[in-house]
């Protein structure tokens, strides 16, 4: 792929954002090396810029909207699944070497689930000519190109073991079923977001069924949108799972009792002083548990308390997953009760 297929495809992304204003430079440099297709509230998407944010690397910022709406014409598909973008992703697919996503789990790891070609964040490198998919493939490759100021994979291999383990554990935390599920004993997502989530998979469906019809004689395209409705409609018919909500529940807080075991009492990030891309990835994932009402699941864990309040302070995690969770989701007594106290340390 050359670089100016590259730089088309892209600009052919870019044409679905109906906002300009979501199209920005971070950094000083007028024509960086990288591109970013994310999402403000994306979880996969946060974990990319805070990376981003600690290597301090400049790049071009597309911020798309990733829920589908009914507007007066009928439905209006994400941006994200306009076929620009999504050869994008298929481009990266080809890399990754894995069969699209066939179903629902409520997890979204590419190793665990398979590749999901609808789906941000995405990462173009123009200096390699290659597009990168998948948030966890993004942070290492992010890492690899660049070590300064901060390497976040540590090369002694025992550590990089420890890094690794964890950055695996995160991936495959069941945040779908978090955000998208209705639970039966205790659902303490912000009621607005409930309203959101009644409608989110019809409005998906319609919009990936819209883009089908739209893309009929494109084989590729067809397989793709196919394999993201497949997956969509097997989230519909879990979302009121009483059983299935209490499972992902269950399983996350069997994960905060291993990572409360894993951090002992002494040290503020997993591996002591040195901040690595464990820490990025629990930190982003903990403001989520938090914004979701569920910080309660780690009250009695004292390393995790002690934990998230050192990761918050990082102004990476707090611009990045605090604060753009706050400007781009529906407002959590839970989120702004921590957005309060966290004192940010300066950079
Ligand atoms: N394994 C992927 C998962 C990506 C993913 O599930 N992205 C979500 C946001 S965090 C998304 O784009 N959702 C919108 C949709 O499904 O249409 C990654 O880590 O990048």
């Amino acid at each position: 792929m050359t670089n100016d297929q590259l730089m088309n495809l892209a600009a052919g992304a870019r044409a679905a954002i109906a906002d300009p204003a979501r199209m920005t430079l971070v950094g000083s440099d007028a024509n960086p090396r990288f591109e970013l297709f994310h999402a403000a509230s994306s979880l996969c998407s946060q974990k990319v810029r805070t990376v981003l944010f600690e290597k301090r690397l400049p790049y071009r910022s597309n911020d798309m909207m990733i829920l589908s709406s009914m507007g007066p014409d009928g439905i209006v598909p994400a941006e994200h699944y306009h076929p620009p973008y999504v050869r994008l992703r298929l481009i990266a697919a080809q890399e990754i070497g894995r069969e699209f996503v066939s179903g629902y789990s409520g997890r979204t790891s590419v190793e665990g689930e398979g590749f999901d070609p609808c789906v941000v964040p995405l990462l173009v490198d123009y200096e390699a000519g290659r597009v990168i998919a998948d948030s966890r493939r993004i942070c290492l490759y992010l890492d690899a190109v660049s070590s300064d100021p901060v390497q976040l994979v540590p090369a002694d291999a025992d550590a990089r073991a420890q890094v690794m383990q964890q950055v695996d554990i995160v991936d495959r935390i069941p945040n779908g079923s978090l955000l998208y599920g209705f639970h039966p004993d205790a659902d303490l997502r912000p009621e607005a977001l409930k309203t959101v989530m009644e409608s989110v998979y019809d409005y998906k469906i319609a919009a990936l069924e819209a883009m089908t019809d739209a893309n009929a004689e494109n084989a590729e395209l067809i397989s793709a949108y196919r394999a993201k409705i497949a997956k969509e409609r097997g989230g519909k018919s879990v979302r009121h799972d009483a059983a299935f909500q209490r499972a992902a529940r269950h399983h996350v807080a069997a994960l905060l009792a291993d990572l409360d075991r894993a951090l002992g009492t002494a040290s503020p990030y997993l591996r002591g002083e040195s901040f690595s891309l464990g820490d990025v990835l629990w930190g982003v994932n903990l403001v989520r548990l938090t914004y979701l009402g569920l910080a309660s699941m780690w009250e009695d864990r004292p390393n995790v308390v002690r934990y998230a309040s050192a990761l918050l302070a990082r102004p990476s995690l707090h611009k990045e997953a605090i604060q753009a969770t706050m400007n781009s989701m529906p407002p959590s007594r839970y989120l702004d009760a921590i957005a309060g106290t966290t004192e940010v340390a300066s950079v």
